[in-house]
Parts: structure tokens; C-alpha cells; sequence
């Protein structure tokens, strides 16, 4: 696809199927294969949404794939590894199979990732064309997507209803910079050494400590409430309540009051003009807008005085307003912005797509279609390149990167 931009909406969409295909391992999909060539959780969920309208079966099975790497705790781990090598840090690092609670016979990470996943078994649920598959796989789902919801309370660790992220791996935006004071103020992140030997070494003492969310919740230096992570929980309670009435034939009412309590706690905690990251360590809002800031617009019941200032937010220039390729991953006028940077600027396609979906959900029609239109942009002159540039949409990263093949099928679909 690189260099060959495809001209026409159907040309685009058999460039993203061809991806999704060539990435296949008959199991699950690697998100790159020569850089990530095992499974990862927030990717395998957008992969399914992806595909929801393509291939059932197989968006059912990239789930299913990665459900049968949870823990015991109801923790849905951030990489199921399909074999030892390829990645650092892999198998030999986490030592999943030390841990009291991981599963016999897979060897996974220890730590967990957006829970994206209740959601994308929904949309595969309200798409599939063959409803007696559908209902057969989300059946299927369901113990696991109960455990998983059971999991985050136990990630409470600053007691107000918000799930903490115990490592910058569990947001999805790694190298985010709302990271860098809750890393500079632990002990983790105490040396002047890069992001990366800092990562290590806090992942290193949450294997040390048996993955134990006692130990997060007592002792663990690094504890953040992001509000993307929280935002995208709030979006799966509220799937989980659609999939218990319409579907299983379970109680919706404890899933609606998990994102009511989340709803309230997002407010309290992390709003101030924006939404910011909270150090549950320190009690300090970490001073710097995100793209993650936006997570909580994903809730259908966020009051509309808040959608409109975090609206505004978005569509100033410190956003989209002030860049041709929508929508850079940190505030431009911060700092810590950098154009080329993973996450401290660049635009991705799974944020892009998080943020049409949040406008459709608040009617705000035109802040979807602007989204939509500029993230097909982005993939028709780039090709479905890892993140982009955002002021040229040059790409940058991997290659044939699943998830924005896969969330490009979906906004071809709106
Ligand atoms: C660590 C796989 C993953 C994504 C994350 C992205 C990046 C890994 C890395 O790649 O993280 O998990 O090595 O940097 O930040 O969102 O799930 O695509």
C-alpha cells in the first residue's frame, strides 16, 4: 500500500482486508508483523471492530485468541505471546508462567491494556450478518468479559471508582507526556535514563511483586487514573449492559451503575478546563493536555456543558485547528510537543477513530464527518502507517500497522 495511495473507496478497502489478511496468523492478528509479531489486546479489539462487518468468524476468534490469555483475576493481559522471540521485553521477562494467576500453557505479559474489548463484541454482535454466530461467540465472550470487569475494580487504587494504569504500557500511548512526572516523581523513574530503561524497570517490579493488585494499590510507585483508559472502561460498562439484556439474558443494572459511579468519579477527579491525568501517588492533575483527555467524550451521558468545552478544546488551535492532519496526540503549544515523537505529537488512526465516534454519539455530525474525512486522508496519501506527522501526514512507524488498516474498514462502513 505504502507509495500506492488507493484513489477509491473500495480500492482502500481491499488495501485494509489485504493487511488484516497478510497479518493473520491463523490464530490472531500481529499488529506489524517484524516489529510486534505476537498478539496485543487493544489491538486485537480494534482489529474485531474492524472486521465486525467483513468476517464474524473471525473478528470472534481475534477476541477469543486473546481471552484465552486471562488471568484468573479476570485480567486480560496486554500481549498473549504466540511464540518466544521477536519482541523485547517477551515471555522471558514477564515470567507469566511464575505467576500464581496466569493461565497454564500461554505465556503472556503481566500487565493489561485499554478494556476496549466488551465494546468491540458489541459492534461485532450489532454487525454480524449471521445472528446465530454471533449470539454463539458473544455467549462465548461473556464469563471472561465478566472477569475482566471485576479485575479493573480491583485496579482502584486511589478508592474513588477509576481504574489505575501501574505502568505507561497499560494507556496504549506509551510515551505519552502525561507520563513524565508520575515517572520523574517514582522511584522507578528516579535516574536521568530514557523512557525505556525507566518502562523496563517498572515492569521489572511489578513481576517482582506477583502482578498483585494489593502490592498496586499499597506500594507501586507508578499508579495514574488516565482518562482514556477510564473513558473507553465507561464505553465497554455501557456495551456490557446492551450485551447482558439483549443477548445473554443477565441483569444489565450492575454494568449501567459501573458507568454511572465511573461517570461521576471522571468528574470529580480528573476535570478541571480539561480532562488531565491524576497521580494517585502525589494527588497532583499531571499539567498537560492530551489526546488521552478526550477519553471520557466516549460517554454517551457526559453533561453537555463539559462535551462542549472539551469540543472547543478540540477543534482550537491547540488541536485540530492548528495542524492539516487531525488530530496531533499532545496539545501543540505544550512543551513536551514533538511532531515526530510517539505520542507527544504525532496523529494515530485508533485516537482518530475514538474521537469520530465519541462527535457521532454527542450529534455532532460535522466534528465526526471532518474526523472521518481526515483520517482516510491520512491513510490514502500515507498508506496504514503506525502514526503520522501532523502537520504534512508523513508516516511514521510500522508498516501495514492492523489497527489502522482494520479501523479504516469501519470508517469506510459509516
Ligand atoms: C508496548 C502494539 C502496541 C500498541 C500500543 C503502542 C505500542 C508497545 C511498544 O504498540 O506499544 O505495548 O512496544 O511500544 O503504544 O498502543 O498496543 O501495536
Amino acid at each position: 500500500m505504502e507509495g500506492r495511495p488507493a484513489v477509491d473507496d473500495a480500492a482502500l478497502g481491499r488495501a485494509a482486508l489485504a493487511v488484516l489478511d497478510a497479518n493473520w496468523t491463523g490464530v490472531s492478528t500481529m499488529p506489524a508483523p517484524g516489529v510486534y509479531p505476537h498478539q496485543w489486546s487493544l489491538d486485537s479489539a480494534f482489529v474485531a471492530i474492524g472486521l465486525a462487518r467483513h468476517d464474524t468468524a473471525r473478528a470472534g476468534q481475534e477476541l477469543l485468541s486473546l481471552l484465552a490469555g486471562q488471568w484468573r483475576t479476570g485480567m486480560v493481559p496486554h500481549i498473549v505471546f504466540h511464540h518466544a522471540g521477536g519482541y523485547f521485553p517477551g515471555p522471558s521477562m514477564w515470567r507469566s508462567a511464575e505467576a500464581p494467576d496466569a493461565p497454564g500453557g500461554t505465556q503472556t505479559s503481566g500487565l493489561t491494556q485499554p478494556p476496549l474489548h466488551a465494546y468491540a463484541v458489541w459492534r461485532v454482535w450489532q454487525q454480524a450478518a449471521d445472528r446465530e454466530l454471533a449470539a454463539r461467540f458473544v455467549r462465548l465472550a461473556w464469563p471472561s468479559l465478566v472477569a475482566q470487569q471485576a479485575y479493573l475494580e480491583t485496579r482502584d487504587v486511589g478508592g474513588a471508582g477509576l481504574a489505575a494504569i501501574v505502568h505507561p504500557w497499560e494507556s496504549g500511548m506509551d510515551d505519552s507526556p502525561a507520563w513524565d512526572e508520575p515517572l520523574a516523581t517514582s522511584e522507578a523513574g528516579r535516574c536521568g535514563d530514557g523512557y525505556h530503561d525507566r518502562y523496563f524497570r517498572l515492569a521489572v517490579l511489578c513481576r517482582d511483586h506477583g502482578y498483585a493488585s494489593s502490592y498496586y494499590r499499597d506500594e507501586h510507585p507508578f499508579a495514574v487514573e488516565d482518562p482514556l483508559f477510564n473513558g473507553v472502561w465507561l464505553l465497554s460498562c455501557d456495551a456490557m449492559a446492551r450485551l447482558a439484556s439483549e443477548v445473554v439474558g443477565a441483569d444489565p443494572e450492575p454494568f449501567l451503575e459501573a458507568a454511572a459511579r465511573i461517570r461521576v468519579a471522571l468528574l470529580d477527579r480528573l476535570w478541571d478546563d480539561a480532562f488531565y491525568a491524576r497521580d494517585v501517588r502525589t494527588g497532583r492533575l499531571v499539567p498537560v493536555c492530551t489526546i488521552g483527555g478526550f477519553g471520557p467524550m466516549l460517554d454517551p451521558g457526559l453533561p453537555r456543558h463539559v462535551v462542549e468545552a472539551l469540543t472547543s478544546l478540540l477543534e482550537s488551535t491547540r488541536f485540530m485547528g492548528a495542524t492539516g492532519y487531525p488530530v496531533p496526540s499532545c496539545d501543540i503549544r505544550a512543551p513536551e510537543f514533538d511532531r515526530g515523537q510517539y505520542w507527544r505529537g504525532p496523529s494515530w488512526i485508533s485516537t482518530n477513530w475514538l474521537l469520530s465516534r465519541a462527535a457521532a454519539t454527542h450529534g455532532l455530525d460535522r466534528l465526526s464527518e471532518i474526523l472521518v474525512a481526515s483520517t482516510l486522508r491520512l491513510v490514502r496519501q500515507g498508506g496504514f502507517r503506525e502514526c503520522f506527522d501532523p502537520f504534512d501526514g508523513t508516516g511514521h512507524g510500522c508498516r501495514d500497522f492492523s489497527w489502522s488498516a482494520a479501523l479504516t474498514l469501519d470508517l469506510l462502513g459509516r
